[in-house]
């Protein structure tokens, strides 16, 4: 089992769309971890986004990403990390097919809804950034063998 980390980006948040993100993902069958309604400073975005340092976005990135609450997730689930990124669509929703996320709910690539870890070495970096250990639920949901062989 992998596990990736997804947050609701503040206009997702604003738009109304973190019950559908959830329902997206819950359908799926992956497995909710644990989750918070937050908002980050701009240091802590800084550093979530530090692989993008150098681009020319990046500030106006993080200010934006911590100007309002996200909604801040971790999922379980078989292959998740690449999953995840195949419904999340792509970085630029101009380019997402649609029924992926981006595909279907946003239209800007700097108001793109979603967060998701595009590795699984990022996806345990991002983990271990949003959330301690004591946040997490150890739960088996029950539908569990008819999901899994
Ligand atoms: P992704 O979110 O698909 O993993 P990324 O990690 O390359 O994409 O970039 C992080 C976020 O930065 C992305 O979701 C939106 C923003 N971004 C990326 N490229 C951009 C660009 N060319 N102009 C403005 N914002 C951009
Ligand atoms: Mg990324």
């Amino acid at each position: 089992m992998e596990r990736t980390f997804i947050a609701v980006k503040p206009d997702g948040v604003q738009r109304g769309l973190c019950g559908e993100i959830i329902k997206r993902l819950e359908t799926r069958g992956f497995r909710l971890c644990a989750a918070k309604f937050m908002q980050g400073s701009e240091d802590f975005m800084k550093n979530h986004y530090l692989d993008l340092k150098d681009m020319p976005f990046y500030a106006g990135l993080c200010k934006y990403m911590s100007s309002g609450p996200v909604l801040a997730m971790v999922w379980e689930g078989q292959n998740i990390v690449k999953l995840v990124r195949m419904m999340l669509g792509e970085t630029n929703p101009a380019d997402s097919k649609p029924g992926s996320i981006r595909g279907d709910l946003c239209i800007n690539i700097g108001r793109n809804i979603i967060h998701g870890s595009d590795t699984l070495e990022n996806a345990k970096r991002e983990v271990d950034l949003w959330f301690k250990a004591e946040e997490f639920v150890n739960w088996t949901p029950c539908y569990q063998p008819f999901l899994y062989e």
